[in-house]
């Protein structure tokens, strides 16, 4: 079939009605944005003469795509979680705000109510054989004062790259913890080195990337979530340097300013100071924090999460 069959007006007036807009009642933003969405996917299918069967094949792997709860890992495979974020660091560079540690994607695999300690803890449950690695810094306001009492919530992938209650040969909330910054808002932790994210072989979210030619990996990387009474949430992560996927993340979540050095410690002296039996990894690494102020866009998303069990 040709393409351009139907008149722009004729579309417009057709997502209006179908989005409710001669109707007084519903939910007027809700009704603002179907309308846009469904015009701009009309003016699609009429400029693109989408077929029947494409169509139809689409809304099948939306289906089967639901079924399989995989909506949060198609988002940021094709780079939405990433917009999300440039509009919102550009917002908050429209309205001054200081900015402090880079944000970047929450990604699909977050659970809330992780166990919770002063200072320090261990994610890993010593199950797995991984590189030792041991993490730490300070919670930081932008202007250098260090936050007593701020949350470092952590969550990270094991050595096959597989995180805890999605992965069901792992405990209950490994490599996941949350730890409260001391009275020098400084955090420390010790965990093994994860591995890199793969999609699941098979799932819809691969078959997508399959067919553009892409592949469903992401470099190895260490979750956050940094909040302090009256600062704004952060929502990041840092890349393990020396990853073969470092700068082709899947999901878009790499940033420079996440890219912590990589300490290699080799020497028997400083090993067995911490009960150690082989060498292990080090990173340092700072979160700083930008106050929040009235009127700012919000840090804190409303995002449905799974529930521990
Ligand atoms: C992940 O671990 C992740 O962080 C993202 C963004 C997507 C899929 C898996
Ligand atoms: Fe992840």
């Amino acid at each position: 079939m040709p393409a351009n069959l139907i008149k722009r007006d004729v579309i417009t007036a057709l997502a209006a009605r179908a989005a409710g807009l001669d109707q007084s009642g519903g939910d007027p933003r809700l009704k603002q944005v179907v309308n846009r969405l469904l015009a701009d996917l009309m003016l699609a299918i009429d400029e693109l003469d989408i077929s029947m069967d494409e169509f139809w094949r689409g809304i099948a792997y939306f289906t089967q795509a639901g079924k399989q709860n995989e909506f949060g890992l198609i988002v940021p495979g094709v780079v939405l979680e990433h917009f999300l974020d440039l509009r919102l660091d550009e917002a908050e560079r429209r309205a001054g705000l200081a900015t402090g540690t880079v944000r970047t994607i929450e990604g699909p695999l977050y659970i809330s109510g992780a166990p919770i300690s002063k200072g320090e803890a261990r994610l890993d449950d010593g199950t797995d054989d991984g590189e030792v690695l041991f993490m730490e810094g300070q919670v930081r306001d932008v202007s250098g004062e260090p936050i007593v009492g701020a949350v470092v919530d952590v969550w990270h992938a094991n050595t096959m790259g597989n995180y805890s209650h999605f992965d069901p040969a792992q405990a209950a909330f490994n490599l996941r913890r949350r730890i409260e910054t001391d009275k020098e808002g400084r955090y420390r932790f010790r965990s093994i080195m994860p591995s890199g994210y793969a999609c699941p072989p098979g799932s819809q979210t691969e078959k997508l990337l399959q067919a553009m030619g892409r592949h469903g990996n992401r470099p190895a990387h260490v979750h956050f979530f940094v909040t302090a009474p009256d600062y704004r949430k952060l929502t990041t992560q840092i890349n393990i340097d020396g990853d073969k996927y470092l700068h082709d993340d899947f999901a878009f979540g790499t940033r420079d300013e996440l890219i912590p050095r990589v300490e290699r410690i080799t020497e028997a002296a400083e090993i067995y100071k911490l009960g150690l039996n082989k060498p292990f990894a080090r990173i340092q690494f700072d979160f700083s924090l930008t106050k929040e102020v009235a009127g700012a866009p919000a840090t804190i998303v409303a995002r449905e999460h799974a529930e521990a069990a």
